[in-house]
């Protein structure tokens, strides 16, 4: 098994939250002075998302804050776009700040909210970073030429739910765009790949743990995989692993509030090597299990097949 289940899962449920909410998932993690802060999507009882803040020392066990983290916003440009709810936040640090992306509902589609913060206290929307019929936008923790670098997933009936790359000199502009990697028929990601936790750099390369879908006569089926990318260039995918690394197998995995779903939008490196890999199970609870890293860079090489 390259990913190890926490015993403990589920990490995080509705229970724990102190405002009512009817689900825990797709969390975005990360560390700030030692402590692990965790940015969870919550449905509220209308069926719209929203954000919650829980923090940890180990990784394991975390407090919610009393409060919601981000709603929808109540003006400007962001009110517009985010009026059907907010979801699935990743977090990237860097330039000492972490951005946040989300998924930005409303009658217009989804589009790529980014808010940027320094703290966890204090947070300001920057800017919609895509238009409509984008999802999963994970930003590198680095620059690259002086830009930075983002994988996304657009949508096209031609061309469906392929992951991209494209940068940006100021995180509000992204160009230079590219198609980088697809599904592959009847594989476990043949419906659908997106991104998943924010890239992570090991000593052979950017390891991308993105999710793919399989669609099923009982619904489709959310599995989570890796690719490995080159480390000065980032577009170029040195290997993509054709094997899962972790599908719906526990009970809380299998069945929620959407069956057979486990779902990442962050994993945390460790300094021994290891990986903490945060993921929603079933859309209603949050678990995480560990991997080594070495191990999923392996996975790739051993078993690879062509991003394309
Ligand atoms: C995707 C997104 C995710 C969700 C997944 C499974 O389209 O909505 O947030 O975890 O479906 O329902």
């Amino acid at each position: 098994m390259l990913i190890e289940r926490f015993k403990g899962n589920p990490i995080l449920t509705r229970d724990d939250v102190p405002y009512p909410v009817a689900t825990v998932h797709n969390a975005g993690v990360t560390k700030y002075r030692g402590k692990y802060i965790m940015i969870f999507r919550s449905h509220l009882f209308n069926g719209r998302s929203i954000l919650g803040y829980a923090e940890s020392s180990d990784g394991y066990h975390f407090t919610v804050g009393r409060h919601p983290f981000m709603e929808p916003a109540g003006t400007g440009i962001f009110k517009e776009y985010e009026e059907y709810g907010v979801e699935d936040p990743r977090i990237t640090s860097i330039d000492d700040q972490f951005l946040i992306t989300y998924s930005a509902y409303s009658r217009h589609g989804v589009r790529i909210g980014l808010a940027v913060t320094r703290d966890f206290n204090k947070i300001e929307r920057l800017a919609l970073i895509t238009e409509a019929d984008y999802r999963n936008v994970v930003i590198f923790p680095e620059k690259f030429d002086g830009l930075y670098a983002r994988l996304d997933r657009p949508h096209s009936e031609i061309s469906p739910w392929s992951v991209w790359i494209s940068y940006s000199p100021d995180l509000k502009f992204w160009g230079n765009s590219r198609l980088i990697m697809k599904p592959l028929q009847y594989h476990w990601d043949e419906m659908k790949i997106g991104p998943g936790a924010p890239p992570i750099k090991t000593k052979r390369g950017w390891l991308n743990i993105y999710h793919g879908v399989f669609p099923t006569m009982d619904g489709n089926v959310y599995r989570l995989g890796v690719a490995l990318h080159d480390l000065k260039d980032p577009s170029r995918v040195i290997a993509v692993g054709d094997r899962w690394i972790l599908q719906p197998e526990e009970v809380y995995e299998i069945t929620g509030y959407v069956h057979n779903v486990v779902f990442t939008c962050g994993a945390v490196p460790e300094e021994d090597g290891s990986v903490k890999i945060y993921w929603g199970g079933a859309d209603k609870v949050m678990c995480v299990g560990t991997a080594k890293l070495e191990d999923l860079a392996d996975h790739c090489l051993a078993h690879p097949r062509n991003p394309l």
